[in-house]
């Protein structure tokens, strides 16, 4: 059971807040493909708890529809739901059921972020950007009875003097990885496909000290770093690195391949206890990784990248995205054949996704070749848009077949032996995803429906 309230104590009752992360097909509490070896804790509803101003003497209960379920009678004043894409149909559905109860609600997250005129449309409230702010001046509003219908991300919103996620209101049995942690927000690159730029901007980076008392006061040993860019810029990561080394933890994290451009500061992620990053590799091919905005990635050096870091006894999560012009149906077998011969430790296929409000999305869509806006498919692993050399099932069966051949047992085998770093770990999740890889095809109900 993951719902979890607390009041603290001594402090007269105030409004019941009710946090909500919806499920999205994949990720849904039982019937998903998601896995324990794969399931690490978000950090979403845990900091906009900690975020409650405490004057307000309120209850928090936090619900992730990803390991429970939320049950018809769940009392609350407020209700804060979080939306990523492919959940935002399911927060609405819950919205709708919310307000139908008299119950009002507030979206907030990276959906409503980037399209916030449709969030609006099933909320009282809506929060764009990081809330940091916001929300405890959302929060103070409410229980004034002046709760408003927009609360933006400050421009000055800096990430020192937070306090920690509340991370006691999750019950660990349910992730592989309680220990999860953020450090920097937003990232340098812009990536054709990717939100964070349109969403978030500019990098913004925790002060190294609280981020080191953070980890001290959770008492981890095993950490993951949430950043989709931890090293956005060199001499913080520099500066991070050196810090944990005296709290041997062992962490993982999110990097580019630039990590590789530089041995010294691989050297000190090795020796700061880094045993595994995910890479985004996203594709073999030069012209498409112009074509998306990622220069910095070149074929050439990829098997460099994953020598330089296996050497350092880090394990690589590989992702890979098929769908961009320039592919044609050869590029399934010649990537899966890719990630089994350089030894991958963990390959992950998407299907190209336009994000709505980003560059993609704006392309295709000027291009007349969006085929949906039914949110729920934007879940990285459906085709959502007329590809430019194949067919739409070209590359939906495209893809399904290239996590099956790396998640083959033969490919599972040769991809380890090759590797050989981090192998009872590796090993796991790698059971993890083969349970996925060969359960995907159960979600393809709207094949038929897009071809
Ligand atoms: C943990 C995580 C997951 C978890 C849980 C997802 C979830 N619902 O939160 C799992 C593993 C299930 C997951 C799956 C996927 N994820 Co994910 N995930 C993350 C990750 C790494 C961390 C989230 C987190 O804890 N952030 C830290 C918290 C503090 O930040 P935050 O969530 O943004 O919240 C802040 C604000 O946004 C705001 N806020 C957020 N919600 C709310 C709600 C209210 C009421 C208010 C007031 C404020 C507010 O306040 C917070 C404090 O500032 C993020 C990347 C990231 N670093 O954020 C990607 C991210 C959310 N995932 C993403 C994607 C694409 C996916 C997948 C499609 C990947 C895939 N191919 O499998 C799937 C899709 C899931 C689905 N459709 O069901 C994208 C979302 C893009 C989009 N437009 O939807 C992100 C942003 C990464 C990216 N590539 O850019 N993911
Ligand atoms: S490097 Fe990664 S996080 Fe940064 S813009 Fe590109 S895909 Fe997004």
């Amino acid at each position: 059971m993951s719902h979890q309230s607390t009041e603290p104590p001594g402090i007269p009752s105030g409004p019941r807040i009710l946090l909500i992360s919806p499920r999205g097909p994949l990720y849904r509490h039982r019937t998903g493909i998601w896995k324990k070896s794969l399931r690490y804790a978000p950090l979403t509803l845990t900091t906009l708890a900690s975020l409650v101003p405490p004057e307000l003497g309120a209850t928090v209960e936090i619900v992730d529809e990803g390991i429970s379920d939320i049950t018809p009678d769940t009392k609350a004043d407020l209700v804060g739901i979080s939306a990523i894409t492919g959940t935002a149909p399911r927060s609405y559905e819950l919205a709708a059921e919310f307000r139908r109860r008299g119950l009002p609600v507030v979206l907030g997250g990276v959906h409503p972020t980037l399209l916030p005129d449709e969030a609006a449309r099933h909320a009282d409230s809506v929060v764009t950007g990081y809330a940091e702010e916001s929300w405890p001046e959302l929060l103070r509003d409410f229980v004034k009875g002046r709760m408003k219908a927009r609360y933006d991300q400050s421009p000055a919103l800096t990430l020192s003097g937070l306090p920690f996620p509340r991370r006691e209101l999750l019950s660990r049995k349910h992730f592989t990885v309680f220990h999860t942690i953020e450090t920097t927000r937003g990232c340098i690159h812009h990536c054709e496909f990717c939100v964070v730029p349109t969403a978030w901007g500019k990098p913004l980076h925790k002060p190294v000290a609280e981020v080191v008392a953070d980890i001290r006061q959770m008492g981890a040993k095993k950490l993951l770093f949430l950043d989709l860019n931890l090293i956005s810029s060199f001499d913080y990561a520099r500066e991070l690195f050196t810090a944990l080394i005296p709290l041997k933890v062992r962490w993982g994290g999110l990097s580019t391949t630039l990590i590789a451009s530089d041995e010294s500061l691989l050297d000190l992620a090795a020796r700061s206890g880094c045993r595994g990053l995910l890479l985004g590799f996203e594709s073999l091919r030069g012209d498409s990784l112009k074509e998306t905005g990622k220069p910095f990635n070149l074929r050439r050096e990829y098997r460099e990248v994953v020598r330089k870091i296996h050497d350092r006894g880090i394990a690589i999560q590989g992702c890979f995205a098929f769908g961009f012009d320039h592919d044609d149906s050869g590029v399934f077998a010649e990537t899966a054949e890719f990630a089994i011969e350089a030894g991958i430790d963990l390959p992950r296929f998407a299907v190209l996704t336009p994000f709505p409000a980003t560059p993609l999305f704006r392309r295709l869509d000027g291009e007349g070749r969006i085929l949906t806006t039914d949110w729920t498919l934007y879940d990285g692993q459906h085709v959502v848009f007329e590809p430019a050399r194949m067919s739409v099932s070209e590359l939906q069966l495209g893809i399904e077949r290239a996590w099956k051949t790396a998640y083959s047992y033969r490919g599972v085998a040769r991809r380890l032996l090759s590797s050989r770093v981090q192998l009872p770990l590796s090993f796991a999740a790698n059971l993890g995803y083969r349970f996925y890889a060969h359960n995907l095809s159960r979600f393809y109900t709207c094949r038929e429906a897009l071809v």
